[in-house]
């Protein structure tokens, strides 16, 4: 890692792990910074975090604290994070600026695997990952997430409910494809749609019934040599999926919002999240909280099966 070693930062605990080999799952910050209203940010932080721990795997949560990439926060940190007032969000671009700057900042999908690539953790859990937004004039949209490029060119599974409904679905997985990241089904060959089930429409690329089966894929995508990310999709649990229906009906109401107050850039998804939780009156929320517990959960599961494929 050189020079790498002065930029990030590993807890002691991360690193006991990765020392000994033990299985590890890094998670991203800008889902606290970002995606989810406080105080419901740190609970549910501390709540991923405790599930991992009691499936034998540690948690690695990564972010950018005072111009320090962090690997391994403590619940301190995540809350000094969640209630620092110029949080930023952190994608690939942004590393070197915020480092330059002090500054602080919650790492997106693309920045956490990255930085998890870089200190050797190769299972990633989180929430949604952005994809091509929905075009807001008719025609192309060029707001595609650096996650999908980070997919691309970075060997980090990458375990999630897809990516939220708020963007082209379709458009997002003809793009993964592009790029060649392999989409494992966790049980279902369904793309699912974030708050909600999917409505079979979209289809993944390979279904896994176990996490055993997702660590013998990987294990098979990496040794042909290929060097991208594999993304896991996990539906969403059963008790708190909306229906397709209903999330679209929020959605149209958010993007209308969303363009006549002209929200452009790195504000969108933070923007249309929040519109979302109002306009469904927490159930998206209550839908987010809890898959991103499962998620987690399965993605120490296929930590754990990694090792031993
Ligand atoms: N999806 C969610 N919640 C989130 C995000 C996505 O359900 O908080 C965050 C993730 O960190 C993701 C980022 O990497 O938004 C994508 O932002 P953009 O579309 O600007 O790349
Ligand atoms: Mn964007």
């Amino acid at each position: 890692m050189n020079n790498l070693k002065n930029y990030i930062l590993v807890s002691d605990q991360v690193n006991d792990a990765l020392l000994h080999r033990k299985p590890i799952v890094a998670l991203e910050t800008t889902v606290i910074t970002h995606g989810l209203p406080y105080p419901q940010n740190i609970q549910l932080a501390k709540k991923i975090e405790d599930t991992i721990i009691s499936e034998g795997v540690t948690p690695a949560t990564i972010g950018v604290l005072e111009g320090r990439i962090r690997v391994g926060l403590s619940q301190q940190d995540v809350q000094k994070l969640a209630t620092y007032p110029q949080a930023e969000k952190v994608s690939l671009r942004d590393f070197s600026k915020l480092i330059a700057q002090q500054g602080w900042g919650g790492t997106t999908v693309a920045g956490t695997m990255w930085v998890a690539h870089q200190v050797g953790i190769p299972v990633f859990s989180t929430g949604g990952i952005g994809g091509v937004h929905r075009s807001l004039a008719k025609g192309f949209s060029y707001d595609i997430s650096a996650d999908l490029f980070a997919l691309s060119q970075i060997p980090v599974v990458v375990v999630c409910s897809g990516a939220k409904s708020i963007l082209d679905l379709e458009a997002t997985l003809e793009v993964l494809e592009t790029y060649s990241v392999p989409v494992v089904g966790f049980r279902t060959n369904v793309f699912p749609a974030f708050y909600a089930k999917g409505n079979g429409g979209l289809k993944t690329s390979v279904v896994a019934q176990n996490a055993k089966e997702v660590a013998g894929f990987v294990k098979t995508h990496w040794d042909l040599g290929f060097r991208s990310g594999v993304l896991v999709t996990v539906p969403p649990p059963d008790e708190s999926a909306l229906s397709d229906e209903e999330m679209e009906k929020f959605i149209q109401i958010a993007l209308a919002e969303a363009e006549t107050r002209s929200i452009r850039g790195q504000a969108v998804t933070p923007f249309l999240l929040e519109q979302l939780t109002q306009l469904s009156q927490g159930k998206s929320l209550e839908a987010n909280l809890a898959l991103l517990i499962n998620n987690a959960k399965i993605a120490s599961q296929i930590a754990l099966a990694m090792d031993l494929a």
